[in-house]
Order: structure tokens, then C-alpha cells, then sequence
């Protein structure tokens, strides 16, 4: 008969327990607008901090007219990102130019304020070719729509920044339904071997479409599945703005000086669907989780914080809103100047040289289009 293993000597759940318990929320500014982690207080000037709560304020209102511009027909695909403010903007507010970013199909607003230009990110939207390049000078990639396969290829890139001696980072951003993907394993462990200067950010806004967190792992947390690959995993309030910028100014900090990737999870919470597809929110998550969610709201708090502080008020605000609208207009104005779109042009825009059954094809579309 086998012998049973003593307990005392051998207990399988304990290494798990005491990693976990290690993982932490990393929390600046509370729910109330109150700074509850002086010593974590990033150094930002007054004009900074307006700064960000002007590109989130920015960002807001970018995605309700995006919505309202979709239900009219004048937009294509798009994934609401109310609620991810501080998730999205205070994490590329802690990046510089030279940093590249891939982004999934929500993270528009971050390449938006990486130097994409309005007009495109709405042909992109609308499945345009154009809404897909890059101006010269804005290091990003175009949004992933594979869930995951944007972490392996910001190991690849981070990997090139290093090789090529940038003082540079990739930072990518998936979601909780992400982190599941055999990609997002493969991405921070290869980053992790090579000490390549990566920042994988998982936005874990609670949802994969409607299967809930607790469907994706049994893990506590997602930023322990740094430990795994021997990075630094994070644990952040997603909807505090100060703690995201802290988080993502040490782990590109440490990357830049040769200390390899940080996987940094952020807690948030998307307040509309999934996308304007048509997935309906109210059949998969309760109001009351809803509205225990908005009360964290990043503009709410940061708004409370910045007043308190003398730096921000309503006409503020306002100007913000209304240079918003403005841009919006201009940007949809031009994105409808833009050609309309042709199969040559998706073919002539796929690869560098084109294989030679495409180019047949290219013929056939390109006689048929000149009619
Ligand atoms: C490889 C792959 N599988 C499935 C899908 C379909 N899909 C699109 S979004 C999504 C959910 C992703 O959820 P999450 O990673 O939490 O990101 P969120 O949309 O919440 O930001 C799925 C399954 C896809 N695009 N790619
Ligand atoms: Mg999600």
C-alpha cells in the first residue's frame, strides 16, 4: 500500500497561497478623490496632471460620439472605452514617442494620443485600409483584432528595440479573456527569457464579451501570472489614474535600464457593451455590479483630487468638451473625403510584393474597376 505523504512536510497549496496573498492592489487615489499612497506619488507638475485629465475627459467624450456616430451608420466596427480611462490614457501618458505600442481593437484612444490622427482612427473604424498606416513618426501598430497575438509580437518587437540599443519600450494591452490565450503566455515568457524591454498591460475590465473573470482563471489574480515567467507582475486600480502612470513609469523605467518586461494587470470595468455589434450587457452582468463600478469612476476621482487642488473646474471642462466635438466633426469630415475604398486597394496594401496567384486576381479587379 502507497504511504501517504505527511502534511507538515509536504503541503502543495502553500506555495500558491503565499504567492498569492502577495498580490495587492497598488492604489493611489481613492474612490473619494483622497490620496491614500503619498510615498507612490508620481512626480507630475500641475500642467501635467490638467493634462491628463484633459486627454481623459478628451477620451470620453471621443467615445460617446463614437457611439452615437455608429448608431447613425457613420461608424464601423467599434468597442466602447468608457471606464478605461485611466487604464488606457495614464498608462500611454507614462510612455515617450520613441515607445511602440500594439494595441488590441479598444485601444484606440492610445494611439490616438500617440499621434494617430482622428480621421484615421474613424477609417479604421470603418474598415478602411488608411485607418490602418501609421504616419511616419507614430511608432504603433495597427489595433489586433486576434485576441493575444499582439503579446507575442511585443516580445518580437521589444526584442528589436534591445537588439538595436533603444532606450525604448513595446507596451501592448490585452484584456482578461486575453491572458487566457496560449499567445499571452508565449509573448511575457519569451520577453522574460531574453530581458526583452516589454510592458504587457492586462486591462481586466471583468468581461470576455459576457463570460465573467472568474470563468477565465483559477488564479487569483492575472498579475501573478507574471511569477511564471520571472517578471514583475502588478497588481493596479484601473480606474485611478495616478496609480496606472505610477505603475507603467517603473516598469518602463526598469525596462529601459535592462531590467526586462512587467506584466501590470488593471482593474476596470467597460460601462457599455462589448461592442456596438449588438451584445447585450444587461444579459450577462447585474446594475448593482454597474453601479458599484461607476462610483470608482477615473474621471469622478481625478476630477475631485484636481478641484481640490485648486487646477480644475467646470469651465475647463467645457473647453476640453467642446474642442473635443470639434475635432470630431472635422475628423469625420475628412474621413468621408477620404477614396473610397477598393479591392485592389487591400490587395496592393498586404504585402510587399505581391505572390503571384494575388497578382492575377489584382488584374482581374483592376480592369473591372476602371469601368
Ligand atoms: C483568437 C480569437 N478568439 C476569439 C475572438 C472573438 N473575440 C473577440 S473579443 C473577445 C473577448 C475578449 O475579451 P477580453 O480579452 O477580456 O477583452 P475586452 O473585449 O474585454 O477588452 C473574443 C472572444 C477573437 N477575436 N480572437
Ligand atoms: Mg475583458
Amino acid at each position: 500500500m502507497a504511504s501517504k505523504t505527511k502534511k507538515a512536510q509536504f503541503d502543495a497549496k502553500k506555495t500558491l497561497e503565499m504567492i498569492e496573498e502577495q498580490f495587492e492592489m497598488f492604489q493611489i487615489l481613492n474612490e473619494e478623490g483622497k490620496v491614500v499612497n503619498e510615498a507612490a506619488m508620481p512626480e507630475l507638475s500641475d500642467e501635467q496632471l490638467q493634462e491628463l485629465m484633459r486627454r481623459m475627459v478628451y477620451t470620453r467624450i471621443l467615445d460617446q460620439r463614437s457611439i452615437s456616430l455608429n448608431r447613425q451608420g457613420r461608424l464601423g466596427f467599434y468597442a466602447p472605452t468608457a471606464g478605461q480611462e485611466a487604464s488606457q490614457i495614464a498608462s500611454h501618458y507614462a510612455l515617450e514617442k520613441e515607445d511602440w505600442i500594439l494595441p488590441g481593437y479598444r485601444d484606440v484612444p492610445q494611439i490616438v494620443w500617440h499621434g494617430l490622427p482622428l480621421y484615421q482612427a474613424f477609417l479604421f473604424s470603418r474598415g478602411h485600409f488608411q485607418g490602418n498606416q501609421m504616419p511616419e513618426g507614430v511608432n504603433a501598430l495597427a489595433p489586433q483584432i486576434i485576441i493575444g497575438a499582439q503579446y507575442i509580437q511585443t516580445a518580437g518587437v521589444a526584442l528589436g528595440l534591445k537588439k538595436r540599443g533603444k532606450k525604448a519600450v513595446a507596451i501592448t494591452y490585452t484584456g482578461d479573456g486575453g491572458s487566457s490565450q496560449g499567445d499571452f503566455y508565449e509573448g511575457i515568457n519569451f520577453a522574460g527569457a531574453y530581458q526583452a524591454p516589454a510592458i504587457f498591460v492586462v486591462q481586466n475590465n471583468q468581461f470576455a464579451i459576457s463570460t465573467p473573470r472568474d470563468k477565465q482563471t483559477a488564479g487569483k489574480t492575472i498579475a501573478q501570472k507574471a511569477v511564471a515567467a520571472g517578471i514583475p507582475g502588478i497588481l493596479v486600480d484601473g480606474m485611478d489614474p495616478l496609480a496606472v502612470y505610477a505603475a507603467v513609469k517603473d516598469a518602463r523605467e526598469r525596462a529601459v535600464n535592462g531590467e526586462g518586461p512587467s506584466l501590470i494587470e488593471t482593474l476596470c470595468y467597460r460601462y457599455g457593451p462589448h461592442t456596438m455589434a449588438g451584445d447585450d450587457p444587461t444579459r450577462y452582468r447585474s446594475s448593482e455590479q454597474d453601479t458599484e463600478w461607476e462610483k470608482k469612476d477615473p474621471l469622478v476621482r481625478f476630477r475631485t483630487f484636481l478641484e481640490a487642488k485648486g487646477l480644475w473646474n467646470e469651465e475647463k471642462e467645457n473647453e476640453v468638451i467642446e474642442q473635443a466635438k470639434e475635432d470630431i466633426k472635422e475628423g469625420i469630415k475628412k474621413a468621408d473625403a477620404a477614396p473610397k475604398q477598393k479591392v485592389t486597394d487591400l490587395m496592393a496594401n498586404m504585402y510587399e510584393e505581391m505572390p503571384y496567384n494575388l497578382k492575377e486576381q489584382f488584374e482581374i479587379y483592376k480592369e473591372k474597376e476602371s469601368k
